[in-house]
């Protein structure tokens, strides 16, 4: 058996990032407030008193980083768009020099030969919405649904995510209170699960409805479950969390339904069934094109449904480096979803990376997790799993949402003082991974 075999020579090699956490420039050009930039003004909030004001400044460095991706030889680059840029009061009015820089960065993608995948939201929803509710409050899907047009319309971009990762907005965002709006309500969060889902599908029906042929998806973070013991109960406990970490992200837009053992295990809190309406779940399970996965870690529970860490983590607490566990979710979601493509929309690693005194940055932990994970990928794929590309999360170090500018997940360092870029070994790795098509 060939161990180390050649990925398909259209395979969608790329990096990404999200707009709030490298743009920067977050009062110009007429760009309105979004949540996260009242949240990380917030005293307490965010690690430092960290803010996305300036980030990596590539709002101002685009034709710059443009040019560093093909040096990297990426063929592929997820960007997501900033709702408050494009719509300062998110809804209404249309901000044409928002609109005007996406139009920039995707023509120079095209331009360098680099396939663009643009995400509608990632966390930075206009301040002027979470005034009125925010996802709590149902217009927010028809809101969405309208900017989505805006964006679809002005774009030439052929490929779509929707949401990213609902499961972080749902439990940072209005479970632990730890990314914006900060609520800690659980009853809350599941509204605005299912706000974000009916959102997603009709973006979806959108999409479909004025442009034929360009292809959307969700991007979901899935995280396997495995009981950490060889015990009844941790076995049960493992099937409940895979509910809680997957089915109830996966059910909703891939059956119509939530899962029934979740919902009953929340019951007391949710107020989720009050709140799906009839028609809602049609809407919310709208045929998609791909599935976007976002694999960082796997978990291992106990029998008393508490999460046990059995492998090395990284600089994030909660990122265990399990690469099998990416294997084991691409083989089970193409068994479960056969005729759904599958493409990795961010997989990484954080890391305290710093400059060795030859100027480089000797990051051979990200080496490592990608090789382990992309070799993961592949043996996914040997078995017959769809998967068409892989993003790295991600291209630059960036505002990492909480915490700050400590963590850095890029392939590329960025020194916040100077914001001068510097392309990691594993950006050299990465790029070497791509021109020969196998790993290196
Ligand atoms: C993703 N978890 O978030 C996001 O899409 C990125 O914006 C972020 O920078 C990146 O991963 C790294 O954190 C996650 O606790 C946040 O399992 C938390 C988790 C997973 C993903």
């Amino acid at each position: 058996m060939n161990t180390n075999p050649r990925f398909p020579g259209d395979f969608l090699w790329g990096a990404a990032t999200s707009a709030y956490q490298i743009e920067g420039a977050v009062s110009e050009d007429g760009r309105g407030p979004s949540v996260w930039d009242v949240f990380s003004h917030t005293p307490g909030k965010v690690r430092g008193g960290d803010t996305g004001d300036v980030a990596t400044d590539h709002y101002h460095r685009l034709e710059d980083d443009l040019d560093l991706m093909a040096s990297l030889g990426l063929r592929g680059y997820r960007f997501s768009v900033s709702w408050s840029r494009v719509m300062p009061e998110g809804t209404g009015p249309v901000n044409q020099r928002g609109l005007d820089f996406y139009r920039r960065l995707v023509d120079g993608l095209h331009a360098r030969g680099i396939r663009p995948t643009a995400t509608l939201f990632h966390w930075d929803l206009p301040q002027a919405l979470q005034d009125k509710g925010g996802w709590e409050n149902r217009d927010c899907a028809s809101w969405f649904a309208d900017y989505a047009r805006v964006v679809f319309d002005a774009l030439d971009v052929a490929d779509w995510c929707t949401i990213n990762e609902p499961k972080t907005v749902v439990e940072a965002g209005y479970q632990l209170g730890i990314h914006a709006p900060g609520v800690t309500d659980p009853a809350r969060s599941y509204v605005v699960l299912h706000h974000l889902n009916l959102a997603h599908g009709l973006a979806v029906r959108a999409l479909r409805a004025g442009h034929p042929g360009r292809r959307i998806g969700p991007a979901l973070n899935l995280a396997p479950v495995y009981p950490a013991d060889d015990s009844e109960r941790a076995a049960e406990q493992a099937r409940l969390h895979d509910g809680l970490e997957n089915r109830l992200y996966l059910d909703p837009i891939f059956k119509g339904r939530y899962p029934s053992d979740v919902l009953e295990r929340v019951a007391a809190t949710h107020r989720l069934t009050e709140h799906v309406l009839d028609g809602d779940l049609e809407t919310v399970s709208e045929p998609i094109d791909f599935l976007g996965v976002q694999y960082y870690h796997s978990k291992f529970v106990d029998g008393d449904g508490n999460r046990v860490f059995k492998y090395p983590v990284a600089q994030a607490e909660w990122l265990e480096i399990y690469p099998d566990g990416l294997y084991d979710l691409l083989v089970r979601l193409s068994r479960e979803l056969p005729d759904t493509p599958l493409v990795i929309t961010e997989n990484g690693m954080a890391s305290p990376d710093a400059p060795a005194a030859d100027g480089r940055i000797h990051d051979t932990d990200r080496i490592d997790y990608l090789r382990g994970h992309i070799a993961a990928m592949g043996r996914a794929m040997a078995e017959g799993a769809k998967v068409t590309g892989y993003h790295a999360w991600s291209l630059l170090d960036n505002f990492e949402w909480a915490e700050g500018y400590e963590q850095r997940f890029g392939l590329v360092y960025v020194d916040f003082a100077t914001l001068e870029r510097v392309p990691k070994d594993s950006a050299l790795w990465y790029r070497d991974l791509i021109a020969g098509g196998r790993l290196p």
